[in-house]
Parts: C-alpha cells; sequence; structure tokens
C-alpha cells in the first residue's frame, strides 16, 4: 500500500514538472489561444485558472509583451475579441471580454466583464497580455482542413520568429499533416532554425521531428485528435519557408490498407525522443 501510494506521488510530480515546462531557465507554462490587436488571452498548461497574478506576469514577460490594460482590451473587444474566460489584466484586477451576450458567459451583458481589482494576487485565473510587435504567425486551429504557413510566405521568413500552432479536431479524429513546400536554414541538428513537430496538445510531450534544410518531410499522422506545430528562427540566415497543410482523417482502423501501410512507414520514421 505503501509503494502504491510512493508511485502515486512521483506520478504527480512527473505529471507537474511536465506541465510547467521550465526551458533556458525560463518559466513557459501557457498556451496561445487567441489574439486580436496586440492583446491574446493565454491559459496555465495545466489548465484554465491556474496563474497567480505573479505567475501571469511572467507569462507576458516571456514573449515580451506585459499584461493588457483595460483600454487595450476594450479596442480588442471592439473588433470581435471574445473570450469566455477570467483572466488578470494590468494593476491587479481581473476580467474578460465579451462581444455577443449569453446565458453562460458575462451575465447576459457586452463589454469588459470586469471582476475589479483583487487583494489577493494568489488567486488564480488566466491572464490577458499586450504585445503589438508580436508576431502574427500561429495559434489555435480547429478547422477540418488548413493550409499553414511560415510568416510571410512564399517570401522568406524573418528572424527570431516563434510561431505555435495547436491543432485540434473533433474528438475520435486524427490529424494528417502533409508539407507541401519547404526549405528551413539547413545546419546539422538544426539547432538554427525549424520546425518541430508534436503529437500532443503543447511542446512539452510528443516530440515526433525537428527539421530544417530543403528535403521535404514525410507525411505525419497523429495518434489522436491534437497536434502542435512549432517554428524557431534565429537572429541571422533566412531560408523560403515552408507551407504545409493538415486534414482531419478517420482513425486508422476505418482507412484502406494502403493508407494504413503509409501511415505506420511514416510514423516509423520519426525520431522518438
Ligand atoms: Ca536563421
Amino acid at each position: 500500500m505503501l509503494a502504491f501510494h510512493l508511485i502515486c506521488a512521483i506520478f504527480l510530480l512527473l505529471e507537474e514538472t511536465r506541465a510547467w515546462g521550465y526551458k533556458d531557465g525560463i518559466l513557459h507554462n501557457s498556451i496561445w489561444l487567441e489574439q486580436a490587436a496586440g492583446v491574446y488571452h493565454r491559459e496555465s498548461r495545466k489548465g484554465r485558472y491556474q496563474l497567480t497574478y505573479k505567475e501571469a506576469k511572467a507569462v507576458c514577460k516571456y514573449e515580451g509583451g506585459k499584461l493588457a490594460s483595460h483600454a487595450q482590451l476594450e479596442a480588442a473587444r471592439k473588433i470581435g475579441f471574445h473570450v469566455c474566460a477570467a483572466g488578470w489584466f494590468d494593476k491587479g484586477r481581473v476580467g474578460y471580454p465579451i462581444v455577443k451576450s449569453g446565458s453562460n458567459c458575462g451575465f447576459g451583458r457586452v463589454g469588459i466583464i470586469d471582476y475589479g481589482y483583487r487583494l489577493n494576487k494568489s488567486e488564480r485565473w488566466d491572464v490577458y497580455c499586450y504585445n503589438p510587435t508580436a508576431k502574427q504567425c500561429g495559434g489555435v486551429l480547429t478547422d477540418q482542413r488548413r493550409v499553414i504557413q511560415s510568416p510571410g510566405y512564399p517570401d522568406e521568413y524573418e528572424d527570431k520568429q516563434i510561431c505555435y500552432w495547436h491543432i485540434r479536431v473533433r474528438y475520435g479524429q486524427q490529424i494528417h499533416l502533409r508539407f507541401l513546400d519547404f526549405d528551413v536554414e539547413d545546419d546539422p541538428g538544426c539547432l538554427a532554425d525549424f520546425l518541430e513537430v508534436f503529437d500532443s496538445y503543447d511542446d512539452i510531450s510528443g516530440f515526433s521531428g525537428r527539421f530544417c534544410g530543403d528535403e521535404l518531410p514525410e507525411d505525419f499522422i497523429s495518434t489522436g485528435n491534437v497536434m502542435t506545430l512549432k517554428f524557431l528562427s534565429d537572429s541571422s540566415v533566412s531560408a523560403g519557408g515552408f507551407k504545409l497543410e493538415y486534414v482531419a482523417v478517420a482513425p486508422a482502423s476505418t482507412m484502406s490498407n494502403t493508407t494504413i501501410a503509409t501511415n505506420e512507414s511514416t510514423v516509423l520514421s520519426f525520431d522518438q525522443r
């Protein structure tokens, strides 16, 4: 019984470490959800409402932004930024932007639903950041089919890009990724610029491959209904960029034999980490 509890404790500890993800000594614990007018909403990797005020500020600072102000949140709302999740914004306040009123969100009102100044900064919410120079790449994709391109494609991508695409299709489906064009600064180990594929909704688990150079990567098919693509470029030397397409597909068991064979050879060819 004691051993069982010990195993549970270790498992929980591992889960915790994985969820928070420290990289290069920097806390990186959130996923990009939506963006408008330089304002974006983030939640912790652990899920909704997990960030203290201090952690919320760190999340925004990670990519060179800061907590959004009430005015910035309202400016974003006016162009359609609608998020049904309360988050920290500047001066220790909590709220969320509502464009369309609904019974489940915003108490039937529209505008910035403002919970006001929070005395207890240890309360846990999501966060609203502001960063007008944030690169227009990445995001949450829920379409059944979609083309994804490097920023600026077909022109060369810029230096210092950080893009995360979190793909989520219908439950029970898989994501079939097909590369159409690929040209990323080449170096051994792909340490300069690279595109990474994760068989997961974040970039902590499910690493499935890192790509650079001008060879077209093979197709990839996710295990579940989520996938993450991460593109990073360093501070020098660009290239033509990439274009790829994903399509939501039925699980392999219901697909034709030919397709299954392709799936297996593709999945096995990716490096495992
Ligand atoms: Ca580069």
